[in-house]
This record gives C-alpha cells, structure tokens and sequence, in this order.
C-alpha cells in the first residue's frame, strides 16, 4: 500500500469510529469535544444531526480549531462554569493500550483535552488502528510547558531519560509551537513505557510542566477500528 492510499485509508477508519462514537451521544447530554483529525470527523457527524434536528447537545471543545469547527457547524456551545460535567466527551488520542492508558497531545491540545476529560463522566476514545498499541512510548510524550520554565524543565526531563524536543511551528520552523494557551509544547522520547503511573507522579513534580499527556485511568471505553471493525475496548 502506498503512503497516501494508506492514509486515505486510516481516514476511512476515523470516519468509522467517529460515527460508532454517535450512537453514545444522547438527546440533551452536554458534550465534550475533542481535538485532531479523528476528533474534527466526529464533530461534523454530530453537527449534520444537530443541524437536521435529531438531536440536541450542548459543547465545549478542547481546542479553538474544534471550537471554530462546532461554531460553523452550529453546534450550541457553552463557556466554562462552576459545576458543569460533561456527560460524554469524545476524543482521539495518539496511542492507547490495552488498559486503556493514553498518550495524547500530539495535536498541541493536551491541557485542554485533560480539563475536559476529568470534568466529563464518561470519555469515549475514538481512533484508527495505527493507535492501538501493546505498550504506550512509540509515539513521543508530549508536555505543556511554561516558557520561562523551558531550560529547567528540559534538564529535568533529560535527567528522566526522555530526550526532550520543543515542538516547532509548522507556520513558521524557525519558532516554537504554542498551545492554545500560549505555552511551549516539549515532545519526550522515552521508549517503551514500562511504569506509566511512576512517569505521569515523577512529571508532575516538575515545576513549569503544566500538563503532560499520559491519560492514565480517565477513558472508560475506546472505539478502534481493528481488522476492519469498529471494536468497543473498555479497561
Ligand atoms: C487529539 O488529536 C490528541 O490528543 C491527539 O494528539 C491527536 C490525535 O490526532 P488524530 O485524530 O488527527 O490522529 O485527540
């Protein structure tokens, strides 16, 4: 298979585990909106039902690009406020493993896709069947990081072991990405992850790192497609 007929292909497959993920969304729920490629299929099927009338949500995205996708789409979206939970948020994620431990962020949203997640009660992870992993670490750990805490924070993590890159602007290579929030994003090439749980309590300790992506016991069920099926993995 070439490159681009493979990727066609893996688009096909975040098509289809998007519109599996509709079937959990229920009249009236409020609904978290997740971030990339896979998450953006979602958020058009459910704005074509918004729009034709069959059902009514409430959102709020875990990124500007989802949150300007579900405004054209006319998705009704609300601000953040005391005491709102979501009902079903559904995200995508770079890796997931059989426990259901995630690596996300490889879109630059991990903080927000992290805030939504634990204020959801239920997050659904939709995904092709490049992202179903044995064990999470081919794909870098990305990390939210403070500007001003970048030297300090890069030391710390390379004192880990995770040879860390600060991501670049795909606009222009020459500058630093940044989150929507205006902080840089470091990628963390660690290698297979053995002792998840240890990693995400080691990086929290690190002042500067905002958040990092291991999504670890937050998803309660991932749609993949694998062998060419949608496949319902819960933990
Ligand atoms: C978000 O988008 C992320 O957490 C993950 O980094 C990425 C997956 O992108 P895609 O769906 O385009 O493969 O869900």
């Amino acid at each position: 298979m070439t490159p681009i007929q493979d990727k066609s292909h893996l688009d096909q497959e975040k098509q289809d585990a998007a519109r599996a993920a509709l079937r959990w969304v229920q009249d009236g729920m409020l609904v978290g909106l997740g971030t990339g490629s896979t998450a953006a299929h979602f958020i058009r099927q459910l704005g074509a039902k918004v729009q034709a009338g069959e059902l009514r949500v409430q959102a709020t995205a875990t990124s500007l690009a989802s949150e300007n996708l579900a405004r054209q789409l006319g998705i009704p979206l609300i601000e953040p406020r005391r005491g709102l939970r979501f009902n079903l948020t559904v995200d995508g994620a770079d890796e997931v493993d059989p426990h259901l431990h995630l690596i996300k962020g490889g879109g630059g949203a991990l903080l927000r896709e992290k805030i939504i997640a634990t204020a959801s009660d239920y997050l659904l992870v939709i995904a092709d069947s490049s992202k179903a992993v044995a064990q999470l670490g081919k794909f870098p750990l990305p990390l939210e990081v403070v500007s001003f805490a970048l030297p300090w924070v890069l030391d710390a993590v390379a004192a880990l072991g995770g040879n860390p890159v600060v991501r670049m602007s795909q606009q222009d290579p020459d500058k630093h990405a940044q989150s929507d929030q205006g902080n840089l994003l470091v990628d963390c090439h660690f290698g297979a992850l053995n002792e998840v749980e240890q990693l995400a309590r080691q990086l929290k300790t690190i002042p500067g790192i905002v958040e990092h992506g291991l999504f670890l016991g937050l998803a309660r069920a991932a749609l993949v497609v694998q062998h060419g099926q949608v496949q319902v993995l819960r933990p």
